[in-house]
């Protein structure tokens, strides 16, 4: 009985809390998102080193975040985050999609990710691409999937592209509610 108490109260205490692991390269602007789900502010951030952790509460959940910092080291850390993760965030600067070395980096951590992630879930993985900085976009929605390359995995994730912009707060609510409404259920 007390196993049965305590293997529900362990189910319902996990659909409580969502974490998300977010990562992104060329300071899309993780940071600046964060904290503007948490505070409703846009606070200048330096960039990041190594990873961040942030809980915000949503509705009757609350949200993990870990952001992975953005630079090279990126893919070095991102194992010691991946593991307990409910979501992968993949955020991009919509006005510069740097090719080659970034993409690459990109693209390999998306790759690692799902690789840690897949023997761990039985379930779909989502995937929420934030198309930041809508205020100096250039680049279109298929060319922001293409260059995060999450539409090679669609037999074992399943993804969402919201465009949001942090001094107007453009897409920010749809992204908690995505969030919300589909990771976990
Ligand atoms: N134009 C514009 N700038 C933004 C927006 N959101 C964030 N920024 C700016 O982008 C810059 C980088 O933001 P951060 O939040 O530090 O980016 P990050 O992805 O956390 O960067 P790292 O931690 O270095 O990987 C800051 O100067 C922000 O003010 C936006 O919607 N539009
Ligand atoms: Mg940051």
């Amino acid at each position: 009985m007390g196993q049965v108490i305590k293997s529900l109260f362990t189910k319902n205490s996990k659909k409580m809390q969502i974490n998300l692991f977010m990562f992104g390269v060329l300071a899309p602007g993780k940071t600046t998102i964060i904290n503007k789900f948490k505070n409703g502010k846009i606070v200048e951030s330096n960039p990041t080193i190594g990873y961040i952790y942030e809980q915000i509460k949503y509705k009757d959940k609350r949200f993990d975040f870990k952001e992975a910092s953005g630079g090279y080291r990126l893919y070095e850390i991102f194992k010691r985050l991946i593991n307990d993760s409910d979501a992968i965030i993949i955020a991009v600067d919509s006005s510069q999609l740097i090719y080659g070395f970034y993409e690459n980096l990109l693209q390999s951590t998306l790759k690692s990710c799902l690789q840690e992630l897949i023997q761990l879930k039985k379930e779909k993985i989502p995937i929420l691409i934030l198309a930041n900085k809508t205020d100096k976009s250039q680049h279109s929605d298929e060319e922001i999937i293409s260059y995060t390359s999450v539409n090679k995995y669609q037999d074992i994730a399943f993804f969402k592209l919201i465009r949001t912009n942090c001094f107007t707060g453009e897409g920010l609510l749809e992204a908690l509610e995505w969030i919300y409404e589909n990771v976990q259920k």
